[in-house]
């Protein structure tokens, strides 16, 4: 068997995508995520000018010397756009690969070693009165886990805020839009809504919080502090983690568990965090972090280390992204929690998937391969639109992260 054709597919069901769709000589198709939220074009012109011409006439078989193929090969190593494509790459050689065998995709990772992977919802809203109704709502769906986010006084919007109660879309202009940002009022803001909530849902509501890259390491090691009485399961991203070194000043002043991870592509990304024992819970993903192959790969090395998987979800996480990253959870023995943000009804649509949601849990398809695909026709009715994620000034003006 051969890979005949490879296609790369954009669409914007509500929000872009970018697609690959192997196709064998047998007939056999796989599908992979590339998408890269705001940067969508350049994974989708990297796959087609330079990734597809490469993959014809492949053995589709041949999952890991392809990945090292496409890795090795480009001489310039790791980067987004660089691993998104070849993330998409290497999900679709294990749709083949299960659809050959005639076995979903978890069952060549080794099988279940759970019976759902536990997913965690978004409470999120501009006061605190508003966000408990959130919680709540999310309570009565069977959720046990649930990520808070508010409004803080004194700024007039802020990340993990949507103007949707239901689809949370940050990336809503073509060119970025400004927020302004002050880490004395979120500093002050944030143990006010925990101390509400955990008084409100009591001890067993697992609760957690996205500080998306935002303080320094003694201000996250402040904020981690403050945030120990109400014990959350993690806070995420505290600090921008180029230096990874920077996590153990955190480390030295609080037991808040620690999640990063969403915008590393390769384990070199994390490999101090890891072996170091920084951080708690590595969130990388299927579609940023090159594929099902080197995601297991960052998960096992997490294992020796005791930290457990929290791969990132987002909306900008493509169906077929998510597909793949419950083949894993279910099958990892090092396991943690989920991220669960549900996609528009458009984009369910276009990209037709066999996972489901209950009481709490999502459960992988048991169709062989990934169990989901994408409408092409459908797809097709919905022409790209450019749309940049926000960026983040200090109230001086300062560029800050976002
Ligand atoms: C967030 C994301 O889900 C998360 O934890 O940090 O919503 C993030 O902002 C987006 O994925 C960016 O594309
Ligand atoms: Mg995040």
């Amino acid at each position: 068997m051969r890979i005949v054709d490879a296609r790369v597919i954009v669409t914007c069901p509500g929000r872009n995508f970018v697609t690959l769709k192997i196709v064998t000589s047998d007939g056999v198709t796989g599908v992979g995520d590339a998408t890269l939220n705001g940067r969508e074009l350049s994974v989708a012109s990297y796959l087609s000018e330079h990734v597809v011409p490469a993959l014809i006439g492949r053995d589709p078989a041949r999952i890991e010397d392809t990945w090292q193929y496409l890795y090795k090969g480009a001489y310039w190593r790791r980067g987004p756009v660089t691993m998104s494509a070849i993330a998409a790459v290497d999900t679709a050689l294990w749709d083949i690969k299960g659809k050959v065998a005639g076995l979903p995709v978890h069952q060549l990772l080794g099988g279940r070693s759970r019976d759902g992977v536990t997913v965690y919802g978004h409470a999120n809203a501009v006061d605190v009165d508003a966000v408990l109704s959130e919680i709540s709502a999310y309570i009565d769906l069977g959720y046990r886990a649930v990520r808070v986010q508010t409004g803080i006084p004194g700024l007039a919007s802020t990340y993990g805020v949507g103007k949707d109660r239901t689809f949370y879309e940050p990336a809503d202009a073509a060119i970025a839009t400004e927020n302004t940002w002050s880490t004395e009022a979120y500093l002050a803001h944030v143990p006010t809504v925990f101390a509400r909530v955990r008084d409100e849902f009591g001890p067993a509501l697992k609760l957690l919080h996205d500080v998306h890259h935002r303080l320094t390491p003694i201000e996250a090691a402040r904020l981690g502090r403050s945030l120990e009485p109400y014990h959350l399961t993690w806070m995420e991203d505290p600090v921008p983690a180029e230096l990874q070194s920077g996590f153990r000043e955190i480390r030295r002043h609080t037991t808040t568990p620690i999640a990063v991870g969403e915008v590393f592509n390769t384990i070199w990304d994390c490999q101090e965090l890891i072996t170091d024992q920084l951080i708690d819970y590595i969130r990388t993903t299927v579609v940023h972090a090159g594929g099902l192959t080197h995601l297991r790969r960052i998960f096992d090395l997490a294992a020796l280390y005791h930290v457990r998987s929290g791969s990132h979800g987002a909306t900008d996480l493509s169906p077929i992204c998510m597909s793949a990253a419950l083949h894993l959870d279910i099958s990892i023995p090092n396991f943690g929690l989920q991220e669960y943000m549900r996609h528009t009804p458009e984009t369910d649509e276009v990209f037709p998937h066999g996972y489901r949601y209950e009481g709490g849990y999502l459960h992988p398809s048991e169709e062989p391969g990934l169990g989901v695909d994408i409408d092409e026709e459908l797809a097709a009715r919905y022409p790209y639109r450019p749309a940049a994620l926000p960026v983040n000034r200090l109230e001086d003006g300062t560029m800050h992260s976002w």
